[in-house]
C-alpha cells in the first residue's frame, strides 16, 4: 500500500494544556474516522494546523511534536496573523460564502488573497518536505485550494488527489472571484479532483471552460499535457458506528429521557454548526408558522435546536448568532407556557452519546440549509434509527438530497413550505415512515466512510497507474540536443509536419493561420539540407497549402493525405475515387447546426466537411458539438463515413482517408535508411503517429495526450527545432 499523506487545514486533533501537561487527543470527526484505517494501514503520516498552540513554551512544544508523531501527525503552526487572514479572512469570509452562493457576505475589498496564497505554499513546502516517492497525496478543501499545482511544481510525478468538502458553485457565481483562474489552476494541478455531487462536477467543469477554456472530455480535462480526472464521491459517515451507540444501554436511557415529562410529546431535533449557509433563522420561523397555523400542535411538539459555536471570530457569524437568539425568544416568549417551552436551544457542542440520543429520540429530524456540500447530520440520524422509524426533512439545496430521495424534501427559503412539510412529517403514517426510512438505511449504511475513502483513493491510483510511457511534460533542453543531433548524424531524414497548431499558432478563422516569412524560410531552408526531405500533411483544402507553401521545395498533403502533391512540379493526385453522394446532405445538416450557433461555420472540402466553433459561446458550442457528433454518425455511419472531434472542429469523411496513409508513399519515395519524425496536436495526427515504422520518431505539440513519446509545448518551439537542423 502506498504511504498517504493527508494534508487538511487542521490536524485531526485537540489540543489541550492539563496543570501545565501537554495533552493530545484525537478528535472523532467523520473525516478523521474515515481515514484513520488508511493513515494507520499506510503508515502515512497527516500534515496540518495543531490550533492555537502560541500559548505553549518550548519544551511543551517539543512534548506536543513528540506526542503528534505517534498519532503520525506533522504540524504546521500558523501565526496570529495568518489564521486571522488566511483562514478567518480569505477561508471563511471569501471562499466559504462565494462556495455557497451568498455573495453579499463577501466584504466589498478583500486584502487577504496574499497571505492565503503564501500559506498555501508553506503547505506545499512542508508537504514537499515530507513526500517520498510512490507516495499518495491528499488535499483537503477550501482553505488549500492551491496545494495541488504548488505540490506539482515542486513535485511533478507526485500521485495528488484533491476533494473538496463544501459546494463548488455555479461558473456564473464562481467566476466573481477575482482571483478565479488561480483558483482554478491550483486545483488543477491535482490528477483527481473530487466533489459530493455531480452538479458540483458539471459547475466546476463548466468553469473550467469559460474561465479556462478547457473542455471536459467525459469526466477528464487535459492541461499542459496532463491529465486531470474530475469525480463525485458522495462522502459517507461511519454509519455502524452511529448505530452501535444507538443501540447502547446508555443511549437508549438518554433517549427515553426526553419524553419523561410528557410522553405523548412529539420531538423535531435540529443540529448544525452556528452557520448562516444552515437556514436556522428560517427553519424557526417555520416552527413558528406551523405553530400559528396549528393551534392544536402547541404544548405538543418541540423543537430542540443544538448550535454549536463556530467560527465566532468572524462579525457575520456574531451577528447570525444574534438574530437565532432573538427568534427563539421571540417564539419561546409567543407560544411558551410555564409547562412547556416550544424550542430548546443548546448554543454549545454536546457529547456524542447525547447527539445519538436526540437522534434516536426525535419524531422528526430537520435539515434545513440554504446550501450544505453534504450535510452528515442528516445521514447520521439515518444511521442512529436501527428501530426504523423517524422522518427526515431535508432541504433540497443540500449536497445529500440526491442520495436519499425518501426523505421530506423542501425549499429552505419557503417559509410556508416548511411549515407544511413539518406538518406532514409529523401526522405521516407508521408504515409510511418505515418503508421510507428503510430505504434510507440501506443507502447510509452501505455507503459510508469507508466506501468513500476507498473509492477516492482506487479512482486515483487508476488515474495515476503507470501508462505506456506517453510524454506528459515538454522535453527537456537535454532530450532536444539528443533528438536534433539523432536527426542530424542519420543518413537522411523525413520530416513530416502538421501545419495548423503544429508549424504556426491555432487562429480564430482557418484564412488568419498564413505563414510567416520567418516561417517559410526555415523550411526552406530545411529542405534544402542534403538528404533531407520535408513533407506537410494539413487537414486543409490543397488550393489553400498550394497558396502558401507551393513554392516551397517540400511535399503536401491536403485534406488529411486525401490529395499529395510530392514535389513541386508534380501533379496534385488523389488516393482514389470515393464516393461523395452523401455531402450535400452533410452540409445541409451542418449548415443547420451553424445557423443556430453564432459564431460557428462550416467548411466544405473535397472528401470531407468540417463544422468549426472556435468562434462560438464556449459552452454552447461544446453543447452542439456534441449533439451535431451524435447527428452525424446516426445518420452516415452504416455508409462507411466516420466522425471526428478535432480542435474545436467537427469533421465528417470517409473512413480509412487519413494522414497515415501518406506515410507509405513518403516512403516510397525516400531512402530505405532515413528517419522519419512526424510532427503534430491533434486527434487526426495520431492516424500519422500510428502508421510510423519501426525507429521513426512521433513529436506531440501542445498539451493534448498523445501516444507520442517526445513532447514540445508550443509552434514556437517545432521552429526552434527545425531551425537547428540547417
Ligand atoms: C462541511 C460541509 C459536509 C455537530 N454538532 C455536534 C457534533 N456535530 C458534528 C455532526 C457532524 C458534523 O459535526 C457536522 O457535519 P456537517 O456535514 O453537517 O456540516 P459542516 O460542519 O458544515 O461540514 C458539509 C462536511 O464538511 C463533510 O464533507 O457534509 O456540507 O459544510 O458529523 O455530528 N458532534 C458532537 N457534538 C455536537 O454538538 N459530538
Amino acid at each position: 500500500m502506498s504511504r498517504l499523506l493527508l494534508v487538511s487545514n487542521r490536524l485531526p486533533v485537540t489540543v489541550k494544556l492539563e496543570s501545565g501537561q501537554v495533552q493530545v487527543a484525537r478528535s472523532a470527526g467523520g473525516l478523521a474516522t474515515g481515514l484513520s484505517g488508511p493513515h494507520e494501514q499506510s503508515q502515512g503520516l497527516w500534515l496540518g494546523w495543531p490550533g492555537d498552540v502560541t500559548r505553549l513554551g518550548p519544551t511543551q512544544v517539543a512534548d506536543l511534536e513528540s506526542r503528534l508523531l505517534d498519532l503520525r501527525c506533522v504540524p504546521l503552526y500558523l501565526t496570529a496573523a495568518e489564521v486571522n487572514r488566511f483562514y478567518e479572512g480569505f477561508s471563511n469570509r471569501v471562499l466559504w460564502p462565494l462556495c455557497h452562493y451568498m455573495l453579499d457576505r463577501i466584504p466589498l475589498h478583500s486584502r487577504d488573497w496574499e497571505v492565503y496564497r503564501r500559506v498555501n505554499q508553506r503547505f506545499a513546502d512542508k508537504v514537499a518536505e515530507h513526500h517520498q516517492p510512490g507516495d499518495t497525496i491528499w488535499v483537503h478543501d477550501y482553505q488549500l485550494m492551491l496545494v495541488p499545482r504548488m505540490l506539482r511544481e515542486r513535485l511533478p510525478d507526485a500521485r495528488i488527489g484533491f476533494f473538496l468538502h463544501i459546494p463548488f458553485p455555479s461558473s456564473e457565481v464562481f467566476r466573481t472571484l477575482p482571483w478565479r483562474e488561480e483558483v482554478l489552476r491550483g486545483l488543477l494541478g491535482a490528477d483527481l479532483v473530487g466533489f459530493h455531487t455531480p452538479s458540483y462536477v458539471r459547475h466546476f467543469a463548466t468553469s473550467l471552460l469559460r474561465l479556462l477554456g478547457l473542455e471536459v472530455d467525459g469526466d477528464e480535462v487535459h492541461d499542459e499535457g496532463r491529465t486531470v480526472r474530475l469525480g463525485a464521491f458522495p462522502m459517507g459517515i461511519d454509519a455502524r458506528e452511529f448505530e452501535r451507540l444507538a443501540e447502547t444501554p446508555a443511549v437508549l436511557a438518554e433517549a427515553g429521557n426526553l419524553r419523561v415529562r410528557n410522553p405523548e410529546l412529539k420531538l423535531v431535533l435540529g443540529v448544525d454548526r452556528l452557520d448562516y449557509t444552515k437556514g436556522i433563522p428560517r427553519r424557526l420561523l417555520s416552527f413558528e408558522r406551523l405553530l400559528e397555523r396549528e393551534p392544536s400542535l402547541r404544548g405538543k411538539v418541540r423543537l430542540i435546536q443544538v448550535a454549536v459555536p463556530s467560527r465566532t471570530g468572524v462579525e457575520d457569524y456574531a451577528r447570525y448568532r444574534e438574530q437565532v437568539d432573538e427568534l427563539v425568544g421571540r417564539i419561546n416568549g409567543t407560544y411558551g407556557t410555564v409547562n412547556h417551552t416550544p424550542i430548546h436551544y443548546l448554543y454549545r457542542s454536546i457529547p456524542q452519546n447525547t447527539l445519538v440520543a436526540l437522534y434516536r429520540g426525535a419524531d422528526v429530524m430537520y435539515v434545513t440549509p440554504l446550501r450544505d456540500g453534504m450535510n452528515l447530520v442528516a445521514k447520521e440520524f439515518v444511521a442512529s434509527r436501527p428501530d426504523g422509524d423517524g422522518v427526515l426533512v431535508l432541504s433540497e439545496f443540500a449536497g445529500v438530497a440526491g442520495e436519499l430521495a425518501d426523505a421530506l424534501k423542501v425549499n429552505p427559503y419557503d417559509v410556508e413550505g416548511m411549515a407544511r412539510a413539518l406538518h406532514e412529517a409529523l401526522h405521516m403514517p407508521e408504515a409510511e415512515r418505515r418503508s421510507r426510512m428503510g430505504r434510507m438505511r440501506a443507502r447510509v449504511l452501505e455507503h459510508d466512510v469507508h466506501r468513500w475513502v476507498h473509492g477516492f483513493l482506487g479512482a486515483l491510483k487508476a488515474v495515476t497507474a503507470p501508462e505506456e510511457a506517453p510524454a506528459a511534460r515538454p522535453a527537456t533542453r537535454e532530450e532536444l540536443a539528443a533528438l536534433v543531433s539523432r536527426l542530424r548524424k542519420a543518413p537522411a531524414r523525413v520530416l513530416l509536419l502538421d501545419y495548423d497548431g503544429t508549424l504556426v499558432p491555432l487562429q480564430p478563422r482557418p484564412e488568419m493561420a498564413a505563414p510567416t516569412p520567418e516561417l517559410l524560410s526555415i523550411l526552406g531552408a530545411v529542405a534544402r539540407v542534403p538528404g533531407t526531405f520535408v513533407h506537410v500533411v494539413s487537414g486543409r483544402p490543397r488550393t489553400v497549402l498550394e497558396e502558401w507553401l507551393g513554392q516551397l521545395p517540400v511535399g503536401l498533403h491536403a485534406e488529411h493525405g486525401l490529395w499529395s502533391r510530392l514535389s513541386p512540379d508534380a501533379p496534385w493526385e488523389m488516393i482514389a475515387d470515393l464516393d461523395l453522394s452523401w455531402k450535400p446532405r452533410a452540409l445541409q445538416l451542418m449548415r443547420q447546426y451553424a445557423d443556430r450557433t453564432p459564431g460557428a461555420l462550416v467548411e466544405e472540402k473535397t472528401a470531407s466537411v468540417a463544422w468549426h466553433y472556435r468562434l462560438a459561446d464556449p459552452e454552447f458550442g461544446v453543447q452542439q458539438a456534441r449533439e451535431l457528433r451524435m447527428h452525424l454518425a446516426e445518420l452516415f455511419t452504416a455508409s462507411g463515413l466516420e466522425v471526428l472531434p478535432g480542435n474545436k472542429i467537427v469533421e465528417l469523411r470517409p473512413r480509412g482517408v487519413h494522414k497515415g496513409r501518406i506515410v507509405e508513399r513518403v516512403r516510397a519515395c525516400t531512402p530505405a535508411d532515413a528517419l522519419l519524425v512526424a510532427f503534430g496536436d491533434d486527434r487526426t495526427d495520431e492516424d500519422l503517429f500510428a502508421a510510423l515504422p519501426e525507429g521513426a520518431v512521433a513529436v506531440a505539440v501542445g498539451q493534448r495526450p498523445s501516444r507520442a513519446k517526445v513532447r514540445l509545448r508550443d509552434p514556437a518551439a517545432v521552429l526552434n527545432l527545425l531551425r537547428a537542423l540547417h
